[in-house]
């Protein structure tokens, strides 16, 4: 019994509950998807947060409509709104109708559609302020304020899909799980579109193969 109390407060100790977005480059005048990764313990089904923007990037919008990217963690009928607020932060609400739990403990659960404009100057953050979730018994938890580190991509590189500023292996693979899951934590789209057709499809990776067979 003893080892059974001590177990579970091991459990409990680890627990974490976390809402952020990975660090990442960006090149002024691109659009990129990044990925609200979130680590959870309970079995969450609605959260709120307001996320902060530094001057020069924002969110794309499609008529009005602040462009999000629901993941495979989310039920079917979950819904994203999204409001623009007076002091600034992008607020985001997110729902689900059969209050079912997100599916699975960690990783991507929403993607933004971001765009850096000419403007925009790095090292910058994003902050994510004010983010309460609630689990599928209606209990609120109150998660920690997290922000990401952004730095500047010199310039785009068709092929470097993650943004590391090369061309290589890792990009091959960055590209192959983007199409398996529909999203990575940062994505540089028109990059991993290697044959530049609008599309990112396994013709880029086949090119991209190709272009490192042939590479020094
Ligand atoms: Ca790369
Ligand atoms: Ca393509």
């Amino acid at each position: 019994m003893l080892i059974m109390i001590t177990a579970l407060m091991a459990l409990n100790a680890s627990a974490i509950n976390r809402f952020y977005l990975p660090d990442f480059t960006i090149c002024p005048g691109e659009t990129m998807q990044v990925a609200m990764l979130l680590d959870n313990d309970s079995s969450f089904t609605a959260f709120q947060t307001d996320l902060i923007l530094p001057h020069g990037l924002s969110v794309v919008q499609d008529d009005g409509e602040y462009l999000f990217d629901l993941t495979g963690r989310n039920p079917s009928d979950q819904t994203i709104i999204s409001k623009l607020r007076d002091d600034g932060a992008l607020r985001m609400v997110s729902f689900c109708l059969s209050v079912r739990p997100y599916t699975g403990k960690n990783g991507a659960l929403v993607v933004i559609n971001l765009v850096a404009d000419e403007t925009f100057t790095a090292p910058a953050t994003i902050s994510l302020k004010n983010s309460f979730f609630a689990d599928v018994d209606g209990d609120e938890f109150i998660l920690p304020e997290e922000s990401c580190s952004i730095q500047l991509l010199s310039q785009q590189v068709k092929g470097d899909a993650d943004g590391d500023g090369s061309v290589e292996i890792s990009d091959v693979t960055h590209i192959i799980d983007y199409l398996l899951t529909g999203c990575q934590s940062s994505f540089h789209t028109e990059n991993a579109d290697v044959n530049a057709d609008g599309v990112v499809d396994i013709s880029d990776v086949s090119d991209l193969i190709d272009f490192l067979l042939q590479s020094n």
